[in-house]
């Protein structure tokens, strides 16, 4: 199988590729990336060599490059990771998110239908759907009810993909999945900036009370979910993706704490973020009855391992901390 993945030099394509690498050995795999400030190829270090793989830097809404690209690989399935993924920044900036996100999902459903490709899997997210109260899961029948520009903008690329399987046959998948951690997390997200945080002293910044819950899930678990669903997905099919792992805000953060031995004085409470989801959890049945998937992490030891990997990779993020992302940090938390 040859398969182009856009946005695989982000957080959870390049797990997916490291991942399927190793599961598929025969498989090809063209990593299509536009380098933005959460791309970065040393996730990938460890595979650009593999003469299975190949990595292409441009933007998926040049679709003069996407036609090429899959003539030239003779492309069978496109799995499209690639978006403005921070809901912090959709709030300040939301343009660039309509115009990744729909517009660059349009560009490749447009080369995937005229060049005629098996299959088109489009990595949706739970926050489509919104925000439950205390009870209740995500089912792929809950209406979608986006709350940020970050989730509108998934939530339109969504319906497009849709439109496409019913206007034109094509053979899609989306799959929603809950929130991800694990190597390679970017640290604008809750986990590795808290674990990043706290081993460089800083404070924790914490949004509104604490006590908003997301669902957790191991990006490997994730991987392994989404290579399920190009083998077996149903065509025009959404699958929901998450292993019932709730935690309020607070407790991970006291737990990263905990793990690292530093003190919980490090936790500042900040201003909520504008529209802050209250609660998401996910109902994964169909993707367990129908598609057979398990995950193999439990939160703890998964946790304890992303924990370890922050230690053993410190020059990784010490990286990406410099630069730009102090510029970001200090518009976002007003500290530098
Ligand atoms: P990320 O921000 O770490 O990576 C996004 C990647 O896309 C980066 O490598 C970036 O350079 C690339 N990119 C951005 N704009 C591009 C463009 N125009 N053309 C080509 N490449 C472009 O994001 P992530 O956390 O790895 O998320 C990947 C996908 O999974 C996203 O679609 C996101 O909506 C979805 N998702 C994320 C989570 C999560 O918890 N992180 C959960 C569910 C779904
Ligand atoms: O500094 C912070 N303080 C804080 O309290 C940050 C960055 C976050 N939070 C809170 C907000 C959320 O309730 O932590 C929770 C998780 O925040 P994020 O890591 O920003 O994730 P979330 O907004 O839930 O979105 C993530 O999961 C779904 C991904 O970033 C999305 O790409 C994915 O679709």
């Amino acid at each position: 199988m040859k398969l182009l993945v856009t946005g695989g030099a982000g957080f959870i394509g390049s797990n997916f590729v490291r991942y399927m690498l190793e599961k598929h050995p025969s498989y090809k795999i063209v990593n299509l990336d536009k380098l933005t400030y959460a791309g970065n190829l040393e996730n990938l270090k460890d595979v650009e060599n593999n003469p299975q793989y190949t990595f292409v830097k441009g933007d998926i809404a040049d679709a003069q490059l996407i036609a090429q690209l899959l003539d030239e690989h003779e492309i069978d399935v496109l799995v499209n990771f690639a978006a403005e993924s921070h809901v912090d920044r959709s709030i300040t900036e939301p343009g660039i998110f309509i115009q990744t996100n729909i517009s660059g999902t349009q560009v490749l459903l447009d080369a995937a239908r005229t060049k005629g490709i098996q299959k088109y899997v489009q990595i949706s997210t739970d926050e489509v759907y919104g925000s439950l109260g205390e009870t209740g899961y995500f089912t792929e029948e809950t209406p979608l009810a986006p709350n940020s520009p970050y989730s509108a903008s998934k939530a339109g690329a969504d319906l497009l993909v849709l439109a496409y399987h019913e206007t034109y046959g094509m053979n899609v998948n989306i799959t929603r999945c809950s929130n991800n951690y694990g190597p390679y997390h970017f640290p604008e997200k809750l986990i590795p900036l808290m674990i990043t945080n706290a081993l460089e002293g800083k404070q924790l910044p914490v949004y509104g009370d604490g006590l908003n819950v997301r669902d957790w899930l191991h990006v490997q678990d994730h991987a392994k979910a989404i290579d399920l669903v190009i083998h077996k997905g149903e065509s025009g099919e959404v699958y929901n993706i998450g292993g019932h792992n709730e935690r309020k805000n607070i407790e991970i953060v006291e737990l990263i704490l905990e793990r690292l031995g530093k003190s919980k004085e490090l936790i500042k409470y900040v201003t909520d973020r504008l529209g802050h989801d209250r609660r998401y959890a996910i109902d994964p049945t169909k993707l367990t009855e129908q598609l057979g998937w398990q995950p193999d992490y439990t939160f703890e030891t998964g946790i304890a391992e992303t924990i370890e990997w922050y230690l053993a990779n410190e020059a990784w993020w010490r990286s990406i901390k410099s630069g730009d992302y102090m510029n970001y940090y200090s518009k976002q938390y007003g500290e530098p």
